[in-house]
C-alpha cells in the first residue's frame, strides 16, 4: 500500500474473503450492507440538530425506556437494508421485543441472524454527543428455508461470526471483526465512503482510563467501590492516580479505551442486580472486539462471551478494557465480593 492508496471497506471487505477460497461472499455481502445502512443512520445523526427528528417520539422501548425519534430511524434503516440484502433470515434489536422474522422466499434461505443495538447512548443524542451503533452476526441453528426461532438467537458469544460498532462522533467510524483480528474505518464524506484508517487494533495490555458510571458508586459492590479507591490513589509505578472518562455512550466509552488503554464498567447495582447492559447485542459484540484486539471482557468473573444466553434482552455487569486492568478489578472483586 502507497502512502496514496485509499482502502475502501468494501474492497477490505472483498480482499478479506479472497483469502478463504471456501468463502461463498455471503458473510461480505452482508457487512457491505451494514455499511451502507451506517452511512445513512450517520447522514440522519449528521443533521439531527437541524432537521425535527430530536427528542422523544412518546413510545416507550421493552425496557420501559422512552424511545427517541433517532433510534426508531436507525432501526428502521437497519432492519430495511439487512432484509433487502437476502442474507439474513431474522433480526433481533433493543428497540423490539420479539426477534424479527423475514419470512419471504430470500430471507427464509438466509445464512445469519442479526442483533443489534441500533443507537446505544441514546440519552447523548439532545446533546450533541456521541453516539453509537452495535451489531453482532451469528450463523442460524435452524436450517436454511425453515423459519428461524428464537435458538438462532441464544447462542454464546463465542460462537459470533462477526461483530463491529459504528461510532458517530467527531467523525464517523466503523470498526469490525470476523475474528482476524480488528480493524477500523473512518467515514470520509468528501467521497461518502469508509475507508481503512485504524489497521489492526490492538488494546494496549495497561491503561490509565478508568471509565464508570460514579454517580451509583454508594450501589456498587464493595469489590468494584475497593478497585475505583485503587485507581484514584497515588502510585509512581503505575502511574496512579488514573483519569476518570465517562461518557455514557458505551461505544464511545469503548473505542477511547481501546487505542488508549483503559478499562469500562458497568457492575451490577442495588437498583440493577443483573447489570444494566445487555448481553446479547451490546456486550457480546464488544467482547469480541475487544479479544479480537488482545483486551478482556467480563462479568466479574467469567468471560462475557462464554455466557449461556436465556433471553433476547438479558442483562449482564460488565467490564472490558486492558487486560491487566480488567484482571485488577476482577481480582478486587475475588477478594471483597
Ligand atoms: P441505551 O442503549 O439505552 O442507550 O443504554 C446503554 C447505555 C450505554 O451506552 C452506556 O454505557 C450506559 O447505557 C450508560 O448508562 P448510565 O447512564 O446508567 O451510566
Ligand atoms: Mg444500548
Amino acid at each position: 500500500m502507497n502512502q496514496y492508496e485509499v482502502i475502501t471497506l468494501n474492497e477490505f471487505i472483498l480482499e478479506s474473503q479472497s483469502q478463504f477460497p471456501q468463502a461463498e461472499g455471503d458473510l461480505s455481502h452482508l457487512l457491505h450492507h451494514v455499511g451502507t445502512a451506517a452511512k445513512i443512520v450517520n447522514r440522519e445523526v449528521n443533521k439531527a440538530g437541524l432537521v425535527d427528528i430530536l427528542g422523544e417520539i412518546g413510545t416507550c422501548n421493552v425496557q420501559g425506556e422512552d424511545q427517541k425519534k433517532l433510534d426508531i430511524f436507525a432501526n428502521d434503516h437497519f432492519i430495511n437494508s439487512l432484509h433487502s440484502c437476502g442474507e439474513v433470515c431474522a433480526i433481533a434489536s433493543e428497540e423490539n421485543e420479539s426477534f424479527i422474522l423475514f419470512d419471504d422466499d430470500m430471507a427464509r434461505n438466509g445464512k445469519y441472524v442479526f442483533l443489534m443495538d441500533p443507537l446505544d447512548g441514546s440519552s447523548n443524542i439532545d446533546v450533541n454527543v456521541s453516539i453509537g451503533t452495535i451489531f453482532s452476526i451469528y450463523k442460524r441453528k435452524t436450517k436454511q428455508g425453515e423459519k428461524a426461532t428464537m435458538e438462532d438467537f441464544l447462542q454464546p458469544g463465542t460462537e459470533q461470526v462477526a461483530a463491529g460498532y459504528i461510532l458517530y462522533g467527531s467523525s464517523t467510524m466503523l470498526v469490525y471483526t470476523t475474528g482476524q483480528g480488528i480493524n477500523g474505518f473512518t467515514l470520509d464524506p468528501s467521497i461518502g465512503e469508509f475507508c481503512l484508517s485504524h489497521k489492526k487494533i490492538k488494546s494496549p495490555e495497561d491503561g490509565i482510563i478508568y471509565s464508570i458510571n460514579e454517580g451509583n458508586y454508594l450501589k456498587f459492590p464493595a469489590g468494584v467501590k475497593q478497585y475505583i479507591k485503587y485507581c484514584q490513589e497515588k502510585d509512581v509505578d503505575t502511574q496512579r492516580p488514573y483519569s476518570s472518562r465517562y461518557i455514557g455512550s458505551l461505544v464511545s466509552d469503548v473505542h477511547r479505551n481501546l487505542l488508549k488503554g483503559g478499562i469500562f464498567m458497568y457492575p451490577i447495582t442495588e437498583s440493577a442486580p443483573k447489570g444494566k447492559l445487555r448481553l446479547l447485542y451490546e456486550c457480546n459484540p464488544i467482547a469480541f472486539i475487544i479479544e479480537q484486539a488482545g483486551g478482556k471482557a467480563t462479568d466479574g468473573h467469567k468471560r462475557t462471551m462464554e455466557i449461556k444466553p436465556s433471553s433476547l434482552h438479558q442483562r449482564t455487569p460488565f467490564y472490558c478494557g486492558s487486560t491487566n486492568m480488567v484482571n485488577k478489578v476482577e481480582e478486587f472483586i475475588r477478594v471483597f465480593g
